[in-house]
């Protein structure tokens, strides 16, 4: 309710403002025309379905995407938000572009620097809460349990953890807390890592104290949440709180972990499980048809998107929409992205082929040899074979 007594139909107790920017050079040819977010996912998806779809499952209504790297795909494929049921007048997803050019940069200078510059977005909700996801995360969660967890521990920001392997701790922030999970230390990628409880990335905050800090940061360089904000709000000795998350998590950040976990989707039970009733992960699905299986065809535990062909073997790999499968062809232990044609006895192990690539008869690629590539360079090769969207592998050739 307003000072005239009408009910501010705006107002929502808690928004999301997902962090879809990064460049994710460490992708290297997958992200070297969309953003990390739009890779394609699981033979269906695309990375960012996957926090959006949480949000929905979680009762979130209204949600923020801030963009900046190669935003057309992502554009594209939110939309006006219809698949995630984000399209709603009151609230929705709406795709937030940098409008704030510092110094000849076309960049948001960091992560709390691209929030803060939608502070009047936030503003017009009058959010009790704000929930600040990142774009290149698989996981499901439920952000309703983590809101109930920042209210009973009367926090102004809950940080959501995880522990991690010790030797890959320095490459998160790191959360040393009480018995009664309230954040003693944070320490952004640490050199040497004193715990191994992760943070992912994922905070709430109560938006008078997430307002606070980011005023009172805006003219730090390259503003961001692990490096700046998190330790203000230590400074002024905000509550912080360690939510602990159990599921399954991964940041896709790397080619490793981007392949690994499409391949844990084909395992037979699989640690991350799509086929769950109650926390569907919704896309933008174009009416595609159905697959074919051709009779000489061989396929082994792999997923296998619509409207692809199969006329060769293919066993423990994730096959994207539309791809065409030729006769005599292997492909084994890869992803192979939507639209992509693979001509006749080619052979594909352990690879990874973007978007609508064109791997003409008799190709091999994989065949363990670590060397770098000379044909071209969007091609990569060190163990995992990487072929750049669009790319023409011609007849015969070996990567
Ligand atoms: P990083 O993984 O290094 O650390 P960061 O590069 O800050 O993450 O990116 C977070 C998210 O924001 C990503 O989704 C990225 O695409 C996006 N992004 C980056 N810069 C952006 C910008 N300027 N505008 C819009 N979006 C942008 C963070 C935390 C660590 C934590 C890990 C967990 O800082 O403390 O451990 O995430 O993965
Ligand atoms: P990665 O670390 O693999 O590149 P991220 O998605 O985490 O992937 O994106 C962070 C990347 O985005 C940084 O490595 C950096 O190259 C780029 N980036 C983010 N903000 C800026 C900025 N203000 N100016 C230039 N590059 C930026």
């Amino acid at each position: 309710m307003n000072r005239r007594g009408v009910i501010d139909v705006m107002k929502k107790e808690m928004i999301a403002m997902l962090l879809a920017g990064g460049q994710g050079s460490r992708l290297g040819v997958l992200t070297a025309d969309v953003a990390k977010p739009a890779v394609a996912f699981g033979g269906k998806y695309r990375i960012i379905d996957f926090p959006l779809s949480n949000c929905i499952n979680s009762g979130i209504d209204t949600v923020g995407v801030l963009t900046q790297y190669q935003p057309l795909r992502l554009n594209t494929h939110i939309g006006i938000g219809i698949p995630w049921d984000l399209d709603r007048n009151n609230g929705g997803v709406t795709v937030l572009p940098p409008y704030e050019r510092s110094n000849n940069s076309e960049w948001y200078s960091g992560t709390a620097n691209a929030i803060y510059q939608n502070i009047r977005y936030m503003e017009q909700y009058n959010p009790d809460y704000v929930l600040i996801l990142s774009g290149d995360h698989i996981y499901k969660m439920d952000y309703e349990v983590m809101l109930d967890f920042h209210k009973e521990n009367n926090a102004d920001v809950t940080i959501a953890t995880m522990p991690v392997p010790m030797e890959e701790a320095s490459r998160f922030g790191i959360v040393i807390a009480d018995e009664e999970k309230k954040i003693m230390e944070f320490e952004e990628k640490p050199e040497h890592p004193r715990s191994n409880l992760a943070s992912m990335g994922i905070y709430i905050f109560s938006w008078p104290v997430l307002r606070d800090a980011l005023i009172a940061m805006k003219d730090q360089n390259g503003c961001d949440f692990g490096k700046h904000i998190i330790p203000y709000c230590f400074e002024n000795k905000k509550r912080l709180f360690a939510y602990e998350f159990n599921g399954y998590w991964k940041d896709v950040g790397t080619l490793g972990s981007y392949w690994e976990a499409n391949m844990e989707l084909i395992d037979l039970i699989p640690e991350f499980n799509l086929y769950e009733e109650y926390w569907k992960i919704y896309t933008k699905s174009d009416s595609i048809e159905p697959q074919y299986i051709a009779s000489e065809a061989h396929v082994e535990r792999s997923i296998i998107g619509e409207g692809a062909e199969v006329y060769g073997d293919v066993e423990n790999s994730v096959i994207g929409p539309n791809v065409h499968i030729g006769k005599g062809t292997v492909i084994r232990d890869s992803i192979v992205m939507q639209d992509t044609m693979i001509g006749d006895h080619v052979t594909i192990d352990k690879s990874i082929v973007a978007e609508k690539c064109e791997i003409k008869d008799g190709a091999v690629l994989g065949t363990g040899e670590e060397a770098p590539n000379k044909l071209n360079a969007s091609i990569y090769s060190f163990g995992l074979v990487t072929v750049g969207e669009a790319s023409v592998i011609p007849e015969g050739v070996k990567i």
